[in-house]
C-alpha cells in the first residue's frame, strides 16, 4: 500500500503540489457531502446529477475518483469511496447506457483501482460489468453499437449517429480495459472482441489513408467523410499508441496503424496559420474545416508519446509538432479572458486559436490541455510546462470553484462567466490528476510502467505478464 509507508519527493513548484490535492479535498468533500451516489455533483443548487449515459449505473464520481484519491493518499477519502463501492455500486441496473462512457470511467476506474491496490472486490466489479457490455457487439459485423441496455442486452446507434452508423471514438476505445479484462478474468472472448475491431478497420479501405469517424456495424463501410482528432475520433488515435506501449512494445501491428494514421493526419489535416500556429484542422469529405475542439488538445501529448518512440529524423519532427500543438492549445487559453479554452476555436476570417461561435465559447472543465502538459513535461522537461499547469490551476480557482465545488462556465471570455452548475466526473479522474503529476517527481506513475486510459485511469504495462501486482513506483 501506498499510504503511510512512503511520501512523494516534490518537484520544481513545491507550493502548487498540496494546493492540487486541497483542490482534490474540496471537489471529492463537496460531491460526498451534496450528491454521494449520485453520477455528479451539481455544486450551485446543491445536490446530485444522474444524466444518462451510465444506463442506471451510479456514482461516476466515486468510480472516477479511486485512484486520483488513492494516489494522492488522501486515505480517508479513498476509503470512504472503496466502501461506497463495496456497499452501494448496483451492477443489476436497467436503462440506456453508453458503451465508451461505462467502459472509459466505471471499468476503466475500477481496472485501475484493482492494479493500484490489488483489492479483489474492484476486479470482481470490473469483470462482472464488462460481461454486461458484451452484447453489444452481437452485429453483422461485430463493430459494437453505441448504447446498450445494462439489463436486457438489447443495443442500438445513439439517434443522432448518421444512419445507424458507431462511432470511431466509441468502438476504437475499448482496446486497452478489454485486454485486462482478458487477463484477469482467463477469458478470451474481451480480447477477440476487440481484436476483431481492428480487423474490420484494416480490411477497409481509407480514403487518403484518413478514418472517418462514422461506421456501419451492419456492413461494415464508412457511413460519413467525416475526420476529426477531437470529437468522434480522439481516443481511437490515442488508444493505437497505448495498445503498443501497454504490450510492452510488441503489438507492432498497433505501432503501424498508429504510424500511417499519425502520416495521414499530417499530410492533409495540420496547418499552420497566418499568425504561425500550428493545429489540426477537421475534415468532411475533402474540404477542411479550420476549426480545433478541445477534445483535440490531448493530441499534443499522444504525438509527443509516439515521437519518444520514432527513430531518427522522425523522432524531432513529432516532438516538435507535439510542442507546436501544445503550445497552440495553450494560446487558445491565454488569449481568453478567464485563462481558461473554450471548447472549440478556430483560425478563419483572421481569428486565431478564438471561438468565434457564441455555443462555443464554454469550458466544462475538461483535462486535455493539461494532459498535453503532463506528456510534454515529462518528456522534455522544459519547464513552462508546469508554469502552464499552474496559470491553470489559478484560473480554476478563480472562475470555476463555488461554494460547494467546482463547476463549468459557460462563457471564457468574461470575467464574471455564469456558471454551468456541474463538476464533471472527469474533472476528479483527470484534470486534477493531470495537474497532480505535472508537479511530482517523473516515477510516479511512470510512463515506462503505466498507460493512462482516456480517463486517465493508469492500467500497467505488460512488462512480462499482467498479473505481477503493479505498484505506483
Ligand atoms: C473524458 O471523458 C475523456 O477524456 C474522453 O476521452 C473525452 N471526454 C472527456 C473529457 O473531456
Amino acid at each position: 500500500m501506498l499510504f503511510g509507508t512512503q511520501s512523494h519527493s516534490l518537484g520544481y513548484f513545491n507550493a502548487v503540489f498540496p494546493y492540487n490535492v486541497k483542490m482534490m479535498k474540496f471537489a471529492w468533500d463537496n460531491y460526498k457531502l451534496y450528491a454521494l451516489g449520485k453520477n455528479e455533483l451539481r455544486p450551485l443548487t446543491k445536490n446530485g446529477h444522474i444524466g444518462n449515459m451510465f444506463g442506471g449505473l451510479r456514482g461516476a464520481t466515486v468510480i472516477d475518483a479511486l485512484d486520483t484519491l488513492y494516489i494522492m493518499e488522501l486515505e480517508e477519502e479513498f476509503q470512504e469511496a472503496k466502501k461506497w463501492v463495496e456497499k452501494s455500486f448496483d451492477l443489476n441496473v436497467n436503462g440506456e447506457a453508453s458503451l465508451f462512457e461505462v467502459n472509459i470511467r466505471y471499468v476503466g476506474g475500477l481496472l485501475a483501482a484493482y492494479y493500484l491496490t490489488g483489492e479483489e472486490m474492484f476486479k470482481s466489479k470490473a469483470l462482472e460489468l464488462g460481461e454486461k457490455l458484451l452484447p453489444a457487439f452481437n452485429t453483422p459485423t461485430g463493430i459494437p453499437r453505441g448504447v446498450i441496455n445494462l439489463g436486457s442486452g438489447m443495443s442500438w446507434s445513439w439517434g443522432w449517429a448518421s444512419a445507424g452508423s458507431s462511432i470511431l471514438a466509441e468502438f476504437g476505445t475499448l482496446h486497452l480495459e478489454f485486454l485486462h479484462l482478458t487477463e484477469l478474468s482467463g477469458n478470451p472472448v474481451f480480447t477477440e472482441k476487440v481484436m476483431n475491431i481492428r480487423k474490420v478497420l484494416n480490411r477497409i479501405e481509407k480514403p487518403q489513408g484518413l478514418y472517418p469517424n462514422f461506421l456501419s456495424p451492419v456492413t461494415g463501410n464508412w457511413v460519413q467523410h467525416h475526420v476529426s482528432i477531437g470529437g468522434l475520433g480522439d481516443s481511437f488515435y490515442e488508444y493505437l499508441i497505448k495498445s503498443w506501449l501497454m504490450s510492452d512494445k510488441r503489438d507492432a501491428e498497433a505501432k503501424k496503424m498508429y504510424n500511417d494514421a499519425l502520416e495521414a493526419i499530417e499530410k492533409h489535416l495540420v496547418k499552420k496559420s497566418a499568425g504561425g500556429l500550428t493545429y489540426i484542422a477537421e475534415w468532411r469529405g475533402g474540404i477542411l474545416d479550420h476549426k480545433m475542439g478541445h477534445l483535440a488538445c490531448f493530441s499534443g501529448g499522444m504525438i509527443a508519446l509516439g515521437a519518444e518512440h520514432a527513430g531518427g529524423e522522425q523522432k524531432q519532427q513529432y516532438m516538435d509538432l507535439a510542442a507546436e500543438i501544445t503550445h497552440t492549445c495553450h494560446e487558445s487559453y491565454s488569449r481568453s479572458d478567464t485563462k481558461l479554452g473554450p471548447e472549440a476555436f478556430r483560425f478563419d476570417s483572421g481569428t486565431e486559436a478564438t471561438a468565434t461561435r457564441l455555443s462555443e465559447r464554454y469550458y466544462i472543465l475538461r483535462p486535455e490541455v493539461v494532459e498535453s502538459y503532463l506528456y510534454m513535461w515529462r518528456l522534455t522537461h522544459d519547464p513552462k510546462y508546469r508554469q502552464w499547469g499552474w496559470e491553470v490551476v489559478q484560473a480554476l480557482e478563480k472562475h470555476c470553484r463555488v461554494e460547494a465545488g467546482y463547476s463549468g462556465i459557460r462563457d471564457v471570455y468574461t470575467t464574471t462567466p455564469t456558471h454551468d452548475n456541474m463538476q464533471q466526473s472527469f474533472f476528479l479522474a483527470e484534470t486534477l490528476k493531470y495537474l497532480y503529476l505535472l508537479f511530482c517527481e517523473d516515477d510516479v506513475l511512470s510512463l515506462e510502467d503505466w498507460v493512462f486510459n482516456t480517463e486517465a485511469h493508469p492500467l500497467p504495462v505488460n512488462h512480462t505478464n499482467f498479473k505481477a501486482k503493479a505498484s505506483v513506483h
